[in-house]
């Protein structure tokens, strides 16, 4: 029987789309039959596990599950042994401490003997131990939020992203436990042909990261400029220049990262680059 590896994703929720967006942009096709727990890859040695997050990590330690994709939220809260693979730049959340926001916060100092409650108990203990505070954590395990409104506790801490629900419940952002992100997790051993497909996955899902973090960059120069523009341009080796139909002029093709890509711009410009496109990459294979 052939090899697979069986990969777990969260069954709905906000990691969901994410995780088999990245798998189809892998080439990996997944059949999405409806409330099903387990499906085959259609063109990948693969097996999707669908599960809560939740339970993710503790899946990958047993080995029910050889790979999964969960927030470090949830595998840090867990303290389950699975080594991260690599992450994957989505599902994007800081574990936060708020207090109500008419509070005269001065410092983490503020949080000593407070009840504070939230769905990250260890996470929560290890900041306040490392911070040398003292206080009462109140495990609930959902709409954290509302616990200082209803006087169940006097802060909270839980996952922000844009801060509209704190802002909404009358709380503000005191401290930062934790800034996190949806990443690839494995179980500490595979078998040498499980290796060989988390390699050819990893290599595949590097290859949609950089097209991701990348540009393709076409620009018209007149000649005299090109070794200028050429400098600014690093390439994933050098440009291209192709001489254009109007004499004096050339085309010159490049790839740069989408962060460095306003500076680059400007300077492209000021070098007497025209016509300037830049076009999204599929996929980059270095
Ligand atoms: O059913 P299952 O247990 O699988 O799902 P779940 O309900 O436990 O998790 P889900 O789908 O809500 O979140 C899955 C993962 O997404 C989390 O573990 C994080 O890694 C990541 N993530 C990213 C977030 C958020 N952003 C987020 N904003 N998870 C939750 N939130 C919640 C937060 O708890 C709060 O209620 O959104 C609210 C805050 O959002 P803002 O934008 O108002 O700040
Ligand atoms: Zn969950």
């Amino acid at each position: 029987m052939e090899t697979k590896l069986k990969i777990a994703v969260q069954k709905s929720g906000r990691l969901y789309e994410d995780s088999l967006k990245l798998l189809k942009e892998c080439g990996i096709g997944v059949k999405n039959g409806m409330n099903k727990l387990k499906v085959e890859a259609e063109n990948f040695p693969l097996e999707i596990y669908f599960l809560r997050d939740d339970d993710i990590p503790q899946y990958v330690a047993d080995k029910v599950a050889d790979i999964g994709i969960v927030g470090e939220n949830v595998l840090y809260e867990k303290q389950k042994d699975c080594p991260v693979v690599l992450p994957l730049g989505f599902g994007k959340c800081r574990l936060s401490i708020a207090i109500p926001k008419e509070s005269n916060y001065t410092g983490a100092a503020f949080l000593q003997g407070k009840n504070i409650a939230t769905s990250y108990p260890n996470l929560l203990q290890q900041y306040l131990s490392k911070n040398k505070i003292e206080a009462i954590i109140h495990e609930i395990s959902g709409s954290v939020e509302i616990a200082p409104g209803i006087g169940l506790a006097d802060a909270i801490a839980d996952l922000v992203s844009s801060g509209s629900t704190l802002f909404q419940n009358g709380l503000a952002e005191a401290e930062i436990i934790l800034r996190s992100q949806a990443v690839l997790i494995r179980h500490q051993t595979l078998s040498t042909e499980q290796e060989e497909i988390l390699a050819r996955l990893v290599f595949r899902i590097q290859s949609v990261q950089k097209a991701r973090d990348n540009k393709y960059v076409l620009l018209n120069a007149p000649n005299d400029n090109i070794e200028k523009i050429c400098s600014l341009l690093p390439g994933m080796r050098s440009p291209t220049v192709l001489p254009l139909a109007e004499a004096g002029w050339s085309s010159v093709h490049s790839v740069i990262s989408e962060t460095a890509f306003w500076d680059i711009i400007e300077q492209l410009k000021a070098a007497g680059a025209e016509g300037i496109l830049i076009i999204p990459i599929e996929k980059m294979i270095a």
